[in-house]
């Protein structure tokens, strides 16, 4: 444990996962500021520290998913699979600490508990829940968009004698399923991932579905060790590709559209993509996300697929996604999902059609009386996504102004990185930046150097302060609304991309759906017009 340094900070950066990381390295060694980052966990990696379930895997592949901006990094990690997977990711975040000597500066087990914005002193003073304060002059969150789990509440679970785990929280030790009866609530990103896993060791798998889910292929692969040299050459056509593509990914949908492509001819273009496997998949046409007519086509083709997966009609009906378009929730990708449902120890339960009632001490009580008896139970259902982390730092800006009461109608942002009545604050990958519909480590890196280089600007210009002025953030979110609104996103409304997941939180869309490529010019652009939309001020 290092020690807690009590000097008044240039800033603070709270959490250590990919954002942190490379925030930490911007500040302190490109502007050779004192910063220090607050990290809640024991270790670092945020994201790929906590969610440690089995079958944990990044969606984008492994030469896309780590940093650019240093070449000694990319030169010397090598990946081992087309997807990282969990343990090598966070053996690669560690590396990347290790390698940019950070760790004397990033404090472990230090969860931000409150922070004060004071007006006279123009400072944030931070407090963490072992009591240790802290004072910044710029205080920067990087506690990713899905960090606060949702576990439903449910009657009785407290009475529920097994065991409880959540996908996004769990153990360090290994927890083993073997001759257990397991029931795993939630069929996301993470379910889809964990279900086949479990299934391999289970006695029994009960798979408690709400809202059948498109899910895609991954079609995961060892990495032929050439792959790394000739990746490695081409690292600037591969930054370029990436940051020029709508969602980070090195692919551009190519110009054309799913309906006005000949019936033989788009289903020999999906059949191939299918078989190449991947959130390409999506990206096979143009107007997946903004036809009705079109998405329809490639939702029925997946549909199809899951039909002809899936041995016992009456279990491949249920899985049929029919009440979203495809790709209007986060689409993912999978290593043997609907295969695992052809088990002779997996069960499908329909929770629409007979929904929990309680927890009881051996299992879960369905709506019809039966009693799913089990010994553990895993919660696959998400996150209070994109501000969740955020309002649990507790923030209060400008006299005193609460982050959750400014944002009790739905986050309101400018460019999704700062907030109005919150001098000094930023936020990457907030609410109102394309974040969670991009590849996380391009979106990252173009925040935090977007934030570096402002805060270079102010420390050269003699700004003591920076925030939103009021009505570019209004706008902004606006036309993070009606960019939505002109495609097929918010259509899905269950998504926990308009916060529907978490009962009483207000129902706006959150990332910015113009693409990564559009966003960023439109930062260079309030960049290069003297920071156009923020309001500066001197010192006091
Ligand atoms: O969470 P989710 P996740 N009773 O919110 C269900 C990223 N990620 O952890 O659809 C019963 O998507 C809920 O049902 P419904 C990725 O961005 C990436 O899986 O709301 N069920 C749904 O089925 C992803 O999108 C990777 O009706 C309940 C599930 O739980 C995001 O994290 C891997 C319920 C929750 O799905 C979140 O994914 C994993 C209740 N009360 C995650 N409440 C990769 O890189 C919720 N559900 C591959």
């Amino acid at each position: 444990m290092n020690e807690i340094c009590t000097k008044p900070l240039d800033a603070v950066i709270v959490g250590a996962g990919f954002s942190g990381i490379y925030q930490l390295y911007s500040l302190r060694d490109k502007l050779g500021l004192r910063a220090k980052i607050l990290e809640a966990g024991a270790g670092v990696g945020g994201t790929w520290y906590w969610n440690r379930y089995p079958g944990a895997r990044c969606d984008s592949e492994s030469h896309t998913y780590c940093y650019y901006f240093n070449h000694k990094l990319l030169k010397t990690w090598q990946w081992t699979e087309r997807y990282p997977g969990q343990e090598e990711i966070l053996r690669y975040l560690n590396f990347c600490v290790e390698t940019l000597n950070l760790k004397r500066d990033i404090y472990l087990n230090e969860r931000v508990s409150d922070a004060a914005w004071d007006d006279q002193s123009q400072v944030w003073n931070i407090t963490t829940a072992s009591r240790n304060k802290f004072t910044a002059r710029f205080l920067i969150t990087a506690v990713g968009c899905l960090s606060s789990t949702n576990k439903p509440i449910i009657d009785g679970l407290p009475a529920f004698s097994g065991d409880v785990y959540h996908t996004g929280h769990w153990p360090h030790e290994p927890v083993r399923f073997d001759e257990k009866n397991v029931a795993v609530v939630g069929t996301g990103s993470s379910g889809i991932q964990a279900i086949p896993e479990i299934a391999k060791q289970a006695k029994k798998l009960f798979v408690l579905q709400r809202t059948p889910n498109y899910s895609v292929p991954a079609r995961n692969r060892a990495l032929n060790p050439n792959f790394h040299f000739e990746f490695v050459k081409k690292i600037d056509f591969w930054r370029t590709k990436m940051m020029e593509s709508r969602h980070g990914h090195p692919w551009v949908a190519p110009d054309r559209e799913v309906k006005k492509t000949a019936t033989k001819k788009r289903l020999d273009i999906m059949e191939r993509a299918w078989l190449y496997g991947g959130l390409s998949f999506r990206e096979s046409f143009s107007d997946v996300l903004v036809s009705a007519e079109s998405n329809e086509i490639m939702s029925e083709f997946i549909r199809q697929k899951i039909l002809k997966t899936v041995i016992n009609p009456e279990t491949a009906n249920k899985l049929l996604p029919k009440d979203h378009p495809f790709g209007t929730k986060r689409p993912p990708i999978d290593t043997n999902y609907f295969e695992t449902f052809n088990r002779e120890n997996v069960c499908l339960i329909d929770l629409k059609a007979n929904p929990i009632t309680c927890c009881e001490k051996s299992g879960i009580r369905l709506k019809d009386d039966t009693l799913i008896k089990t010994d553990v139970i895993v919660f696959a259902t998400g996150f209070d996504a994109m501000t969740g982390s955020i309002e649990k730092l507790n923030l209060r800006g400008r006299d005193g102004l609460e982050l959750s009461d400014a944002w009790n109608a739905g986050p309101e942002t400018f460019l999704g990185l700062t907030v109005s009545g919150f001098p000094n604050l930023f936020i990457i990958t907030g609410p109102g930046s394309p974040s969670v519909l991009t590849n996380m480590p391009r979106s990252i890196e173009q925040h935090v150097d977007w934030i570096s280089n402002l805060i270079n600007h102010m420390l050269h210009a003699g700004h003591a302060e920076v925030e939103a002025d009021e009505s570019a953030a209004r706008k902004w979110t606006k036309h993070v609304t009606d960019v939505a609104n002109q495609t097929l996103l918010p259509k899905a409304n269950h998504s926990w991309y308009l916060g529907a997941n978490i009962p009483g939180k207000p129902r706006v869309f959150m990332p910015y759906a113009n693409g990564l490529n559009y966003y960023r010019k439109y930062c260079d652009d309030v960049a290069k017009k003297k920071y156009q939309g923020l309001v500066f001020k001197s010192s006091n």
